[in-house]
This record gives structure tokens, sequence and C-alpha cells, in this order.
């Protein structure tokens, strides 16, 4: 053996002694965990959807696909500007329409004559998808595309010809315009056709051109539609799910399964909860006055992000190409009142006590990480334990109604029941004040007002000892 190796294999058996045979090694992960890519994608939490194309000045949610391209001729596409908006938002990129069931292509495609190229917009040059990316790569945004296999205007729908044409188009937009976070693979096929898709050809064409970008269908298999366009995931969600013997569309698992997940599912596969500011999908003049209220947004935020899932927030651009003033004063309201009510953690500087800790004496996995600043620190307890508690003590009593928690989902997701509990000042006894199933990337739990300096949380069920790396109280 040489020195090097020597000196190699003497350092691992250290390790392995002051770390594997203590118990302070890394915890095993549980089930299946997420890529890289998916965890980076969890992270961005919220981001902007935007349908626009023919239907955007026809008034209509489907078209037939035998529009005119003449009909699509914004008057001043402004992709900076539906970019500087999402970004003020609070957004972190932006999914866009780049072919909806009207077959309509928003690049000029070659494998379609009807596209930009046909249109008058910029009498035929124009090319929705590259300003678009440019935009975002300017307001530090992520770019995806949305391209709905159902077409109502491709002669070749319907055929076995298509899928090849269809994987031909993907490829051109996944091969032009820069990185891609997400590909949008769209169920909806109408009653109309039930066309034997490729499906696998379609991933291989993503996983060739941009094997980072995560694959939303309804069943991923990057992340999955959420069951219904209200945006709002099951109270109980996990990011597990069995997709065996199903097919995106009509052949996808029941709505309440794509709420909630599978608590035994074999692949990741988290919801992403998909809904428009206006009632519909492309802009009509006649929902101006019918945007979501600040309520109703928060409510979605709760019901999303506040219940493991991303939420995809539509924001259609108008007949101009803009994002209406209106539409962006709501989402800068809606960013406003989530600061109010996120902005000051008062369990930033608190003490935290847990009732086991894995491999105490090390540190490593002790109750502090919960309320330090990394993503990458969890509190564990010791590992045949998987109920177990923490205590937040704050310096004094404060008023809070919220709390957010996160489990470390690297390792993969395992919190199946908890309870948040306080001390009431008033009589000294423990008081219930929230509880939950599960956690996942991120849960936030709203309650009345309570005032106390002693929360606890307990975790009552999980399928491996809990890995937390996050509570926030407001
Ligand atoms: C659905 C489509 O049919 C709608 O038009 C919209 O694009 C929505 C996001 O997905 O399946």
């Amino acid at each position: 053996m040489e020195n090097k190796t020597v000196l190699l294999t003497f350092f691992c058996i250290t390790m392995n002694l002051l770390t594997g045979c203590s118990n302070g090694s890394t915890p095993e992960p549980y089930g299946p965990v997420p890529s890289s890519a998916q965890l980076e994608w969890q992270k961005m939490e919220y981001y902007m959807f935007i349908h626009f194309g023919p239907n955007t000045f026809t008034d209509r949610e489907w078209g037939t696909g035998g529009e005119d391209p003449g009909v699509f001729n914004p008057t001043a596409l402004d992709c900076r500007q539906w970019a500087s908006t999402a970004r003020e938002a609070g957004m972190k990129g932006i999914i866009v329409t780049a072919k909806h069931h009207d077959g309509f292509c928003l690049w000029p495609s070659q494998f379609s004559r009807h596209t930009v190229r046909e249109s008058p917009w910029k009498e035929g040059t124009g090319d929705v998808l590259a300003e678009l990316a440019r935009a975002c790569r300017e307001y530090d945004l992520k770019f995806g595309e949305y391209l709905s296999p159902w077409d109502r205007n491709h002669p070749a729908y319907g055929t076995a010809q298509y899928n090849e044409v269809f994987a031909g188009a993907l490829a051109e937009v996944l091969s032009s315009y820069g990185p891609v976070f997400e590909q949008w693979f769209d169920g909806a096929c109408g009653d109309d056709m039930d066309a034997p898709y490729d499906w696998e050809l379609f991933h291989r064409t993503v996983s060739r051109h941009q094997p980072d970008a995560v694959i939303f269908s309804d069943i991923g298999p990057g992340c999955r539609w959420v069951g219904n366009e209200r945006g709002m995931a099951g109270e109980t969600n996990w990011s597990r799910m069995d997709t065996v013997g199903y097919t995106p569309g009509k052949h996808a698992p029941a709505l309440e399964i794509l709420n909630s997940g599978n608590f035994n599912g074999k692949l990741w596969i988290p919801a992403e909860a998909d809904v428009s500011l206006r009632p519909g999908w492309f802009y009509s003049p006649s929902t101006d006055n019918s945007l979501k209220t600040i309520d109703e947004l928060m409510e979605i935020y709760l019901g999303s992000v506040g219940r493991n899932a991303n939420l995809l927030l539509n924001v259609p651009p108008d007949r101009s190409g803009r994002i209406p003033a209106g539409d962006s004063l709501r989402l800068m309201e809606f960013k406003s009142r989530r600061m109010e009510l996120f902005s000051r953690n008062i369990a930033e500087y608190a003490r935290t006590e847990a009732s086991s800790v894995r491999a105490g004496k090390f540190r490593r996995f002790g109750p502090g990480n919960i309320t330090d600043k990394s993503y990458d620190t969890y509190w564990t307890p010791e590992k045949e334990k998987s109920a177990a508690a923490f205590t937040i003590t704050l310096a004094r009593e404060e008023t809070f109604s919220r709390i957010l928690l996160q489990e470390y989902i690297p390792s993969g997701q395992r919190v199946a029941r908890f309870i948040v509990e306080c001390i009431n000042p008033s009589d000294g006894l423990w008081q219930t004040i929230a509880q939950g199933t599960t956690i996942g990337y991120k849960r936030i739990l709203t309650f009345s007002p309570v005032t106390s300096s002693v929360i606890r949380v307990s975790i009552l069920e999980a399928g491996a000892p809990p890995l937390i790396n996050c509570v926030e109280l407001y």
C-alpha cells in the first residue's frame, strides 16, 4: 500500500469511530428522495404562469386550432414587463404557454405552419420565447415552458407521426433558449381524440436537451398536478406517489391522490398547485374586475406553499402584450400582505430544547439547528425515536398566530402527524394551538392569536426519526 492510501484508510477508520459507531453519522434517507433539480425546484416555491396566444385575442379558453394566425398581433408586447412584474412580486421564474391546445407556436417552429411566423406581429419575424428567455435572464428568473401535446391544428395530430412532430417541436424549444427549469405537459385532451402519446419519447427528449428540467404532468416524473385548478394542496400532502398503471390525462390517478400523494409512494413527485389570478387562464376584458382578492390569494398561498406544494400563479397578459396594471398591482398587494404576515419571526433568537437528540454529545443534530438560518442543518432525535418533541422558549411573552415548519427533505419526507402547544401564562398549563399531518418541505399553520413564551412541537407519528430544519413563529 502506498503511504497516501494508508493515511486515507487510517483517516476513514478514525472518522467512523468518531461518527458512525457513536450514531453521529448522517441519518439514512427514508424512502424516495428529491433529485438535486427537484430540491432546487421546491425551493423556488412561487412562480408565474403566462397564458398567451390567439385565445388572448379571440376571448376563448380553448381555441379550435382553426384561428387565422393573423389574430395574433400584440401592439406593445413587452416580456421585460412580465419579468419585472414577476420579480417585484417575489416570484422565482416564469412558465409560458409556448403552445396551447390550439397548436399556435409562440416561436417560429419548423414543425408547424401555425406560428408567430405566420402572424402579422413584427411582420412574422418575432419570437416570444426568445424575448421572454432574455428578459428572465435579465431579471434573474428561471425560464420554463408549457407545451400541450393535444394539438387542434396540426394535420398530423392523431397519427403515430405526430409523436415525432411533437418531440421535434419540444427539442426546438428545449435547445434554443437556454436553461429550462420546468417542462409543463398539459394532460387535457378534449373529448374528440385519445391519441397514443409516446411519453417515453417526450421524456427522453427533455432529458437529452435539459437534464435538469423538472417535468410536470399529472404524474410527473418531476412534479405532479395537484388535482384542481384552485391552487389548493391537500392538508395531508406527501411528495411521494405511485404511478404504475397510470398515464397523464384521462388515465391519471384520482384527484384525491393527486391532491395528497401516496403515503408509501415509490417515487418522489411533489405537487405543484396551478391557479389563475383571473377566472380564466387567458386574458379577457370581461374579467378585468374579477381578479382574486388579497384574502383569496393568501388562502391559496397557505393552501399551496403552506402545504408542501409549489404555487404556479397565472397572470395573463392582455392584447397589447403587457400584464394589465390592475393585475400587477394585485400581485404587489399580495406580496405586501405576505411581508406583513411573515416578516418578524419571533422564534429567530429563541432558546430550543429537545426531548431527544441523535448523538447528543456531538451537537451535530441539536435543536439549535431548527432556528439557525442554514437549510442544511437539522434537529433529529435518537435513531429509534420517531415520536419526539422540541420546545422553543422566547425571551418574553409574545402574541402569535402562525407557525412555519420545514422537514429536511433531501433525506425524505417522514412526519405523518404533529401537534403544536404552548404554555398558557394564566394557568401554566399546556394548551393545544394547532395540529397537522404532513410537513414536507414547508408547512404553515394559522390559528387564533395566543400569548405565550413557551411553545412545543411534538412529532407524534413519523415513518422514521423526523429531521426538522426550520421553525418560524409569527
Ligand atoms: C388545462 C388547460 O386545458 C387549460 O387551458 C390551462 O392551460 C390549464 C393550466 O391546464 O389542462
